[in-house]
């Protein structure tokens, strides 16, 4: 069994930030699980363009408020507490947060926890 604490964890390079955005990695590849788990922080009046071209992501907001925008048609869609959206299609899309928004994410193939975004918002597909 694996036990981690987000209060442990946040305080080591399971946390990567960016300069509005952080993501405590919870759950790595290296832990065998096929998915990767993070706790992702979203700076209240930030706005990011993320397109995880290599990788399928759902997220369930746990606190805050905000919108996500698909950017291949322009639908927006409310985000708060309850709500979970999932990029079956790897969509690309916008995260506007109004308040400071708290996610807990989940990504299939995991994350290795070496990946940078790339200039396109993707994460390159991990090597095989
Ligand atoms: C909200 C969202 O897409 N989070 C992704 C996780 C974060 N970019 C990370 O851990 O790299």
């Amino acid at each position: 069994m694996i036990v981690r604490d987000f209060n442990v964890e946040k305080n080591t390079d399971r946390k990567v930030a960016d300069q509005r955005w952080n993501s405590v990695r919870l759950l790595l590849a290296g832990d065998g699980m096929g998915f990767s788990f993070h706790i992702t922080t979203i700076e209240a009046g930030s706005e990011h363009t993320f397109h995880y071209k290599n990788h399928f992501e759902s997220v369930y907001c746990i606190s805050g408020e905000g919108t996500i925008e698909e950017m291949d048609n322009g639908k927006v869609h409310e985000i708060k507490p309850g709500v979970m959206y999932a990029l079956n299609l790897n969509d690309k899309h916008t995260l506007r947060a109004k308040s400071e928004l708290v996610l807990a994410c989940c990504f299939n193939p995991p994350v290795t926890g070496d990946e940078v975004h790339q200039a396109d918002g993707s994460y390159a597909a991990a090597p095989v």
